[in-house]
This record gives C-alpha cells, structure tokens and sequence, in this order.
C-alpha cells in the first residue's frame, strides 16, 4: 500500500514523541511491505515564530493533500498568563481541525492490564474499564462569539451547537456502539444549558434510528463523578466539545496516565491522529515524555485512515509486550520498578 502520511510534530513535547509514531509507521511499512511517504509541516507556537501564523497555508494545503495526519501538540507557556496575545498556538489546532472537517474525535480509554498495579485507583474498579469517547470537535465554547465588553469588564463565550452538528457525531457514536455492547452514553448539562437541550432532543432523534442501542442520558457532572466512581458502567460515550475535552482528560487517569491515550479526529476528509496530552513545556527536552500516546496514535491511524488492522494491532501487541518486560516511562512507573527499565522518550520508542 502507497500512502502519504504528513507529521506535523508542533510544539514542546510534541516534536519527541511523534518521532516514536514515525519510528513506528516506518517500521510497520518495513515488516509489511508498505510505502509510507512522509512530510513534515509547522503548526503552533513554531508556525509562528517562522512564518507569524499559526496554521500556514503552505501546511494547510500539505494536509489537504495526504492520506493520514500523525499530530504532536501545540502550545507554549509565554502565551499562557499574556491575555493581550492575539495570535495563539492553540488557534491553528482549531482552524485545522476546523478548515479539514474533523467533527468526530474518537479516544478509547482502556487501562493495559500490565499497568493495574501501578493506578492509584482501586484494580478491582478498573479491571475491564473499556470506553470510547467520542468528543464533537469543531463546534461549542471553543467556535462561538466571544469577546469582551464593559470597557473590558466582561467576558463572554458562546456555547453553541446547530442541529446538523450534534446528529452528525450522534451517528457516528450510534454506529460504534453498534460494534460494541450497544449502549450509549450522552453527556451534556440540559438542566441548565439550552444548547444541552438541543443536543439531548437531536441524540434522542438520532436514537429512533439504532433501536438495538440502549442510549442513557446523564449530566456532565454525574459523569465526571461516575467514570472514576465506576468506569465499567461506561461503553461509547458522546459528548460536547468542552465537556469531552475535560471529562477524557478525567478518564486518561482509568489509563494511567495522559501519556498513554491517543486520539483520532475524523470527518469529511483526511484523519489526523494526535496523544490528547499537550506540548507539557514544563517536561521538554527533559527526554522523559511518554510516546506511547503518539505510538497507539500510529495505530489508530492504520486501523482508521488504512484499514490496516493486523498492522495496527502488531503495534498495540509491541506496547503491550514492552509493558509486560517492565519497561516504562516516568509517568506510568511506581515505585517498584526497577531504575533501570525506567525509561527516557527515545529509548521506550526504540523498544516498541
Ligand atoms: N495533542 C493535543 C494538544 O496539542 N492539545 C493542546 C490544546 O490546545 N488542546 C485543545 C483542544 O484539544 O481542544
């Protein structure tokens, strides 16, 4: 299989894990006769240092152009207490995901049997833990009007959601809870929220349509209690963009640690693959960060974007192999490892 795969590695953190994903796209190409062709593009904090823009149009058309997208993270501290900043790393992870139609990020949270030990919840309440997020990316807090008013006094943004945007991601959580235990799980606030209320009144719509999936309802605030209370409850949840965004990075604790969960965002056009962890500036260059997340993303992305499921699960079987020798990154490491199999960012990646 010939395919074009463009990395874009982003900022801190970013830029060394997604050597491991490449490392390992490479490597699968190798063991199973594919042409991977690779690009690189800039996005983020160094986008704009070389060009002032944070997603080039030069990296647009790259991404236009490929057949799958494997994504560092973006983000850097000096525009973190500078509220006058205009120009944002994080606004071309938007206009990305925005410009190429990414509406669905799918997160699976799942805690490798190898790392139970280690969680600082209870094994017995994690044992089994299996869900798929899928968290609505391009609409809510994060694409409303927002601005400031009062002689800048007052802040606001706004949630909004369109009755298209909530039954399109509906349909694509209905259809993978078909091919899992066929219950769904909504989150939303629609005690409070009008736009909650349209999400609940289009999910049950979308619903009429999988009458073999059992769909439950609840607040975002029970859930964000009830995935650490009770994990297994859950199966496929669908949720907003800013409720997904908080309630997943919630749930990479069921995982372990932010380090070991990947993400894929899909849509109309090309996939793009991602660790849902940030660029993490207070760890860069340190050599410490953990490329599983980036790993799993590569997986995800031959699955996904390839349909090339034997080598997507040849790569979660080297994880799984690496964990089981015992060799870990600093953040899933307790304190029985052994010094010697804690291991920095490019060698846990040469071990996959
Ligand atoms: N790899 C994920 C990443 O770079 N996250 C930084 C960030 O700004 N995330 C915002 C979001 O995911 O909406």
């Amino acid at each position: 299989m010939k395919k074009k795969i463009t990395i874009l590695p982003g900022d801190g953190i970013g830029k060394e894990v997604t050597e491991s994903g490449k490392k390992v796209l490479e490597q699968i190409a190798d063991c199973f006769g594919h042409d991977f062709i690779f690009d690189e593009a800039l996005i983020g904090h160094e986008a704009i240092e070389a060009t002032g823009n944070p997603l080039p149009d030069e990296t647009l058309t790259k991404l236009k152009n490929c057949d799958a997208i494997l994504f560092g993270a973006v983000g850097h501290p000096k525009y973190d207490n500078d509220p006058s900043a205009k120009i944002r790393p994080e606004q071309g992870l938007l206009k990305m995901r925005k410009e190429l139609g990414l509406y669905a990020n799918l997160r699976p949270i799942k805690l490798f049997d190898e790392l139970l030990e280690a969680s600082s919840i209870k094994p017995e309440i994690l044992k089994g833990a299996d869900i798929l997020f899928f968290r609505e990316l391009t609409g809510d807090v994060y694409f409303g009007e927002r601005g400031r008013k009062d002689n800048n006094d007052t802040a606001y943004d706004t949630m909004i959601y369109s009755r298209y945007e909530v039954e399109r991601i509906a349909h694509k959580a209905f259809k993978a809870a078909q091919t899992r235990s066929k219950k769904l799980t909504s989150v939303d606030k629609a005690n409070v929220l009008e736009s909650s209320r349209l999400w609940r009144e289009v999910v049950q719509e979308v619903a009429k349509q999988y009458p073999d999936v059992k769909v439950e309802h609840m607040f975002v605030d029970a859930a964000a209690m009830k995935l650490i209370q009770n994990p297994k409850s859950f199966d496929v949840v669908v949720t907003g963009n800013l409720f997904g965004d908080i309630l997943t990075d919630e749930a990479s604790q069921i995982a372990g640690s932010m380090g070991m969960l990947a993400s894929a965002s899909v849509g109309d056009t090309v996939g793009l693959y991602e660790p849902i962890h940030g660029s993490a500036h207070d760890i860069t260059g340190k050599g410490i960060a953990n490329p599983l997340a980036s790993i799993l993303s590569a997986a995800l992305l031959l699955d996904i974007s390839f349909g090339l499921k034997e080598e997507a699960d040849t790569v979660i079987k080297a994880v799984e192999q690496t964990l089981k020798e015992g060799y870990r990154t600093r953040d899933i490491a307790d304190a029985k490892t052994p010094h010697e199999k804690v291991l920095g960012t490019e060698v846990m990646g040469n071990v996959v």
